[in-house]
């Protein structure tokens, strides 16, 4: 870590005592250029949440007061990366901006091929289309929506391998993110190393609660992996705020920069696939990244089919700009102490007035446990689902269900898949709320608790055929 990267409100005043009394931290940036946002009357709230079905995703984003729906593509960009904007090269081929990306992924990330795509999935389309053959299996640490969706229409199926704490919400493990070895080990003996092309790993793990991976484990997996002759695929689209939780919790990377470790990291794996609209800051984007010449070679064929030229996959010239410059952003170690110091000061907030939460306070969101929140709720009546509704009408807060609803159903059995976790998210975009933002949040979530037991569950009343969560629609039991 350079000096400039160290917090220099910790740093000890000349013939005071060596670690100064409590500081807080504030955000590394002022604010420039303001968007109104404004709150409803109750009885208006209450008609946009019958309006959108009782699921927050169909509210407009009018209607909300504090949008904590997600932090993909919700977080404000910098002037240094609104000026990159006006640098966009709109050329078909070749574009200047894609040769700043892939300076920026090979830097930050240090993979050797990437190919842009237009978000997240469009990255997971054509890894799952490239490597994944019918009846290939493939383990990794907690599905993700998307992720899961993309390997079985491949032809996968997929095998939740991670440990068994990250399914316990008030397990205090500092790394509920790491893969099982043994549950691993377990699946690749039945099925066949040859029947696993790749094992997908998550950092951090979005679906346990954005809880991060250790090193160590990273480092045990690639071991075993090597061993066997499998791949494997970080899903990076958190990776950096892993790094944070890295740094600040596994011995020996104290002192390491968050950069630094990201790139050890990357560096213990084959590929990945990325979100750039997280860490990266950015309001659309993403990549695919791998080190085989032979698996690149497929990709790069492959993404003029779904998203794009090979230099712009699915993205204006600007688009790029950004998120070059967005990665670059993302690593600074201000940066991603205030963001997750954000996180964790709301998390702080309902830990004190008794909230069930996810613990410990994970990277991105502060995950509610609804079935502890609203245990005269069963699970089949939704939870998650009303809280996330009762929370909007309360204070125009729009949160995420992520719980049955999100799980969606067996393909085989078509019965709900039924996880452990029962959980609404309130997710922190980057650098757009304040503390104050916060306050309102964590009293709504208290004045919900503090009248739990009027609240009732939810029947289903149109459910999409994929990723249902997006446009089901429910009514009050
Ligand atoms: O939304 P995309 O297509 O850019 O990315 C998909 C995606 C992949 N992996 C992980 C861990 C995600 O969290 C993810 C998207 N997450 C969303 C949209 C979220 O609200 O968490």
């Amino acid at each position: 870590m350079t000096s400039g990267d160290r917090d220099p409100l910790l740093e000890p005043r000349p013939g005071g005592p060596r670690m100064p009394r409590h500081r807080s931290w504030a955000e590394p940036f002022r604010i420039k250029m303001v968007e109104p946002i404004h709150l409803l009357t109750r009885a208006e709230r209450v008609a946009a949440m019958a309006a959108a079905g009782n699921n927050t995703f169909l509210l407009r984003s009018e209607d909300v007061f504090i949008d904590l729906l997600t932090d993909s593509g919700t977080s404000a960009m910098s002037d240094y990366q609104w000026a990159g904007m006006m640098l966009g090269d709109e050329a078909y081929a070749g574009s200047r901006n894609f040769y700043h990306l892939e300076a920026a992924v090979q830097r930050y990330y240090g993979y050797r091929h990437m190919v842009p795509t237009h978000q997240g999935r469009g990255a997971e389309n054509l890894l799952s289309k490239i490597l994944i053959k019918e009846g290939d299996h493939v383990p990794g640490n907690m599905y993700f929506t998307t992720t899961r969706l993309h390997q079985e229409l491949a032809g996968g199926t997929f095998h939740d391998v991670i440990v068994d704490e990250a399914h316990d919400a008030t397990d205090l493990s500092p790394f509920k993110g790491n893969v099982d070895l043994a549950k691993l080990a377990a699946l690749v003996d039945e099925v066949g190393a040859e029947r696993v092309p790749y094992v997908s790993v998550a950092a951090t793990v979005n679906m346990a609660g954005g809880q991060p991976i250790s090193m160590a484990n990273m480092r045990a997996v690639r071991d075993y992996c090597r061993s066997r002759g499998i791949r494997v695929i970080l899903d990076a689209t958190r990776a950096v705020e892993n790094a944070y939780f890295i740094q600040r919790r596994e011995p020996g990377f104290e002192d390491r920069s968050v950069a630094d470790i990201l790139l050890e990291f990357c560096s213990l794996t084959d590929g990945c696939t990325m979100s750039g609209k997280k860490d990266a800051l950015v309001n659309i984007g993403g990549w695919l990244a791998l080190n085989e010449d032979d698996v690149f070679e497929e990709a790069r064929n492959l993404v003029v089919v779904y998203e794009g030229l090979h230099t712009y996959g699915g993205l204006a010239g600007r688009d790029m700009e950004a998120m070059a410059r967005g990665i670059e952003e993302s690593v600074q170690e201000d940066h991603i102490r205030s963001r997750i110091g954000q996180v964790e000061y709301l998390g702080k907030h309902l830990i004190d007035e008794g909230v069930p939460i996810v613990l410990p306070v994970g990277g991105h969101a502060i995950f509610i446990d609804a079935m502890r929140f609203y245990p005269q709720i069963p699970q089949d009546q939704f939870p998650a689902q009303a809280l996330a509704a009762d929370l909007y009408v309360d204070s125009g807060v729009r949160a995420m269900e992520r719980g049955v609803v999100s799980a969606g159903r067996d393909p085989e059995t078509g019965d709900h898949h039924y996880p452990k976790l029962e959980l609404v998210r309130l997710t922190l975009p980057r650098r757009v709320y304040t503390q104050a933002h916060m306050d309102v949040t964590w009293e709504s979530v208290a004045e919900l608790f503090d009248h739990r037991a009027d609240a009732r569950g939810m029947r289903m009343v149109y459910e999409p055929k994929y990723l249902r969560f997006f446009q089901a629609r429910f009514e009050r039991l």
